[in-house]
């Protein structure tokens, strides 16, 4: 973290990348780690780029850059595992490039690296980072509203695994910079009635291979329900904790592949999204198919580790 810090400290361009298809963690450390550095370095130039999410659109604005703001630049990289999700694929156009991390690693890419998979955001490692070197970084009430949204997006508000006395103690120092709490919830509780009939279909629609329960997120379905490609994604929850399922999943279709979200309760699942071009988390985890015809294969397998599971216990 000191080597990070001296690094930041040493180039006046900085440049902070995130992950395709971002979530509240992505943005919230982007835009998080943008407000320590704006207002602890005010002669910097610091930019967000990537995509963006409605989800979360309330934490900041992404900046368009062209091709000469990388140069002699420090590109940083949060919250991505696997080079090719990296949002943004100039920022190997920058002179150094540091990666910072929750995700148990798929690509060492980066010069320098700060991966710990026992943090349950990306947001708490950047608050943590702000934290101990509080004496001379700077943080705004902008930086910990979006902060905070990674923390709690991450964690399910507080309800996973990996949050402990520090994910409490670190939020309680954002909410210090005043976090208005129920504005936070407000904004990620938003619901319109398209959303609601989706969890529906999901709810009426699913499919089972053994102990795995999945849905199939078809263009015809998105397009009916008329919901985006992000919140079509989001209905996976819908399938959490069912007795019996300790592994699920969504399948999202793509011009080019199938998206999973996979999820677990119980068993490992991350190993499996690895065999299937993925990774993440032990019990959430994103891979891809090619086509619909290796959906069979892959539930097959994701029953198998469920099976195991339930057998074992
Ligand atoms: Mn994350």
């Amino acid at each position: 973290m000191k080597r990070i810090l001296d690094k930041i400290k040493a180039y006046d361009t900085i440049i902070i990348h995130g992950h395709k298809r971002p979530d509240g963690d992505c943005l919230g450390s982007q835009f998080g780690l943008k407000d320590i550095l704006v207002s602890s370095f005010p002669n910097k130039k610091i930019y967000v780029v990537g995509g963006t999410s409605d989800y979360v659109s309330y934490v900041g604005e992404v900046d368009t850059i062209t091709d000469d703001v990388y140069k002699g630049a420090l590109s940083i990289v949060v919250d991505t595992a696997t080079e090719s999700r990296i949002s943004e694929p100039r920022y190997t156009l920058g002179e150094y490039v540091i990666k910072i991390d929750h995700h148990i690693p798929v690509d060492d890419y980066g010069d320098l690296r700060w991966v710990d998979t026992n943090f349950p955001s990306c947001a708490q490692m950047i608050t943590y980072f702000y934290y101990k070197f509080r004496n001379e970084l700077t943080l705004t009430k902008t930086g910990a509203i979006a902060l905070y949204t990674g923390i709690v997006t991450d964690t399910g508000r507080f309800r996973y695994r990996g949050v402990s006395k520090l994910t409490h103690q670190l939020a309680g120092l954002l909410i210090e910079k005043g976090v208005d709490v129920e504005f936070i919830d407000q904004q990620l509780s938003k619901e319109t009635l398209e959303m609601v009939a989706l969890k529906g279909y999901v709810l009426s629609n699913y499919e089972i291979e053994g102990h795995f329960i999945y849905i199939k997120m078809t263009r015809d379905v998105i397009n009916k329900y008329g919901v985006t490609d992000e919140q079509a994604a989001s209905v996976v929850n819908a399938l959490s904790g069912i007795n019996g399922f300790p592994v699920w999943a969504l399948f999202i279709e793509y011009p080019s592949e199938i998206r999973i979200r996979l999820r677990s309760n119980g068993p490992v699942i991350s190993t499996l999204a690895n065999q299937y071009e993925g990774g993440g988390h032990a019990k959430a985890s994103g891979a891809r198919l090619n086509s619909w015809d290796d959906l069979k294969g892959f539930a097959e397998k994701a029953n198998e580790v469920a099976t195991a599971y339930i057998k074992g216990n």
